[in-house]
């Protein structure tokens, strides 16, 4: 049965759970001062909570593609109040959405369980802060970086790819003593992707899930939809929707999104029928 060790606790995976994402990007909590954005953060996090969330992933810098960057000392300042302010008032597991190994330490020292991490480790440092807090890391794919990732993305076979780019971010991460068990994997849908890719990919989660480890995936809203559909990004639900059921079905552990309650009611529909067939077929 799955699962994962976080500081303190463990999250059970046996049935699958949401990720809610929490941006503490200025464009989402818009210029009311700084109290103001950190009661409207943690408003979001008390309803997606109250919907059935089991994490809150909190981002301070916008990883869409084409972004710019966001300074180090602003992204600190954006996430790490949040994140002290969710540890002290909810029961909740908390995910720093970050690549910067200063901000994956200032969220762990703050509270966080879980470093949620595009470039899966890859900057120096980053994973003797997940040991350092025997914090759990999600080692997530991508091709190339936000500003340019979109623009001529390239694979021979995209998803034995992913599966060994992820396969070498597993040995770099135990090899530095982050135990398998606080490792979660995600391909990466939408970072450095085409629509085929990510269709292939979302067709294909059975060979990610054969690494033996839990599968994380993280559509909502997002482009590809708007290739598929034609579909602006707050009528992008139902499409969401469709994956994370679609993805729940092939044995996916984590689902992230920003609309909680219908992922929630999605995702237990599809995992039941998953543990019937289980049951079916015995
Ligand atoms: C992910 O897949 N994604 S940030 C463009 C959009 C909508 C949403 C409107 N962090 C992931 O959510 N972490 C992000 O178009 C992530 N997996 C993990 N582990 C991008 C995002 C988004 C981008």
């Amino acid at each position: 049965m799955q699962s994962i060790e976080l500081p303190g606790r463990t999250l059970s995976l046996a049935d699958p759970v949401v990720m809610g994402i929490l941006n503490v990007t200025p464009d989402s909590f818009s210029d009311g001062g700084r109290y103001r954005a950190l009661d409207a953060a943690l408003r979001q996090a008390e309803r997606m909570l109250n919907e059935g969330a089991a994490i809150i992933d909190v981002g301070g810098e916008s990883t869409r593609p084409g972004a710019d960057p966001v300074p180090l000392q602003q992204e600190l300042d954006r996430v790490v109040p949040v994140i002290e302010a969710l540890a002290s008032r909810f029961d909740c597991v908390i995910s720093i959405d970050t690549f910067k190994p200063a901000v994956m330490d200032a969220a762990c020292a703050a509270g966080a369980h879980l470093i949620n991490d595009i470039q899966a480790l890859e900057r120096d440092g980053a994973a003797q802060v997940a040991i350092r807090y025997g914090a759990a890391v999600c080692l997530m794919h991508m091709q190339g970086q936000p500003q340019t990732m979109q623009h001529q993305p390239q694979y021979s076979r995209v998803v034995p790819e992913v599966a060994a780019y992820l396969l070498e971010r597993v040995a770099h991460a135990t090899a530095a003593g982050i135990d398998r068990s606080r490792i979660v994997l995600d391909p990466g849908i939408g970072f450095g992707k085409t629509l085929q890719h990510n269709l292939e990919l979302l067709a294909c989660l059975d060979t990610l899930i054969e690494l033996g480890l839990p599968l994380l995936i993280g559509v909502s809203r997002k482009s590809m939809f708007k290739q598929l559909l034609d579909l602006p990004v707050e009528e992008r639900l139902y499409a969401s929707l469709a994956v994370a059921g679609l993805s729940v079905w092939q044995g996916a552990s984590i689902i992230r999104v920003h609309d909680v309650r219908p992922t929630v009611e999605t995702i237990k529909t599809a995992a039941a029928i998953r543990q019937a067939r289980e049951q079916a077929i015995r």
